[in-house]
């Protein structure tokens, strides 16, 4: 079989535990009186598999065995790898297949990292399985979201010790998994360009309170114990940012040196550090250790809609001073008794930041639907989360 971009090794993925979709496959899934019951099979295959037998070892958890039902049967566990236009592909059985879609699919509808029920002999897919986290953007000029990436415990967002740094489109991606209840961490790369990381690391971790930063050369081995506090067995991370950041140098390093099949990375512009879009789908990667990880291509831009409680975790300490404010309606510009402007003059909060903040409220406010509701009531539409 041809090997599909993104595709798990299959001697890496041999050595990751893989006992889960073994355990749920048709062969040894069984009803009990009480309906299903996938733990009493664990002993049967502790005699294979003398470890690894923990059902989060591979990122399948109760959440999902929850989902399971009688009808079910006939159906194995499988977790999207790659989305493409028309086909989607899947681990399996320390394996990559392709998916088979029934008509009335979309492969738009699956995200990578997604877990699915699919016939284990003819790869038709069955149905997706609601995602405990689902990264989701809104897309200028299409009504529905586009999906990112699915079941993610932590985003990497990188930017780089460079040009690429921005703390006010760090805000945005911060803002966006804020919305989707994802843990955030600041990924900065191209620390062995510069003389001391410390300043943008500082920078970094003032963008959000409790955020944590860290800096690391992509393409040293190093990086795989910086980031080892994420990426335990089962986690899944995902690597977001704009292009020429380093997202996929920084997969192949944890990866490691023994992958036949790398990700491309590219070169980036001298003057501005933009890079050119090398990747152009998301992957889901098997690493040593027994994590996940997703690559993402470079996002151009971060439309913002959607997102008010996203933004309000990300600036807490100002949404923190709005109610000490005199008036309950105050815009925090010019009103007396401002409790955000007395933090300004105190110095204990950043006028730039404000003004993002501002910017920020606007724009979501401005692309965000508005719904009436039955007595014509407006309301901020909430569409992204009720499909
Ligand atoms: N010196 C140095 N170069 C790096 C580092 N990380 C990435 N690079 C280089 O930066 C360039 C871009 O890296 P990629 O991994 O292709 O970037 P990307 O984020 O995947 O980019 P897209 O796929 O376009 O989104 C390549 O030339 C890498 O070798 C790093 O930490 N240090
Ligand atoms: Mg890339
Ligand atoms: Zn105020």
């Amino acid at each position: 079989m041809p090997r599909q971009p993104g595709q798990v090794r299959k001697e890496a993925a041999a050595t990751r535990p893989t006992w889960v979709v073994i355990s749920l496959s048709p062969k040894l899934l069984g009803t009990t009186a009480d309906g299903w019951n996938i733990e009493p099979l664990a002993p049967a295959l502790t005699d294979n598999h003398s470890q690894n037998t923990e059902h989060d070892s591979i990122g399948w958890s109760d959440f999902f065995a929850d989902q399971l039902t009688p009808e079910d049967a006939a159906f194995a566990p499988m977790r999207v790898a790659t989305v493409h236009r028309s086909r989607l592909t899947a681990n399996f059985d320390a394996d990559s297949i392709r998916l088979n879609l029934p008509t009335h699919a979309k492969t738009t509808d699956f995200a990578v990292g997604d877990w699915v029920l699919a016939d284990p002999e003819t790869h038709i897919l069955h149905r997706r399985l609601a995602p405990r986290t689902l990264l989701e953007r809104r897309v200028e000029g299409s009504h529905a979201p586009q999906l990112i990436a699915a079941n993610v415990d932590t985003l990497f967002i990188v930017t780089s010790c460079n040009a690429d740094f921005n703390p006010a489109r760090l805000e945005r991606y911060l803002a966006l998994v804020n919305e989707a209840g994802i843990d955030p961490v600041i990924v900065l790369t191209k620390a062995d360009t510069v003389a001391d990381a410390a300043d943008y690391i500082a920078q970094a971790e003032a963008l959000q309170r409790g955020l944590v930063a860290v800096s690391l050369n992509a393409k040293s081995p190093d990086a795989v114990q910086t980031l080892a506090p994420w990426c335990s067995p089962g986690h899944t991370v995902a690597l977001i940012g704009s292009s020429g950041v380093g997202k996929s140098t920084l997969l192949n390093t944890l990866v490691g040196p023994d992958q036949d099949a790398p990700q491309a990375t590219g070169g980036i512009r001298e003057t501005d550090a933009k890079g050119r879009h090398t990747t152009t789908s998301r992957s889901l990667h098997a690493i040593p250790g027994g994590a996940w990880v997703i690559d993402t291509p470079g996002m151009r831009t971060l439309h913002v809609s959607d997102l008010a409680s996203g933004i309000d975790s990300l600036f807490s300490e100002i949404t923190e001073l709005a109610p000490h404010c005199r008036f309950r309606d105050c815009t925090h510009q010019h009103e007396p008794g401002c409790a955000v402007q007395a933090a300004i003059k105190a110095g204990t909060l950043d006028a730039a930041r404000l003004d993002r903040w501002r910017k920020l409220l606007d724009e979501n406010r401005t692309n965000t639907p508005v719904q009436t509701g039955a007595r014509g009531n407006k309301s901020v539409s909430t569409w992204a989360k009720k499909r």
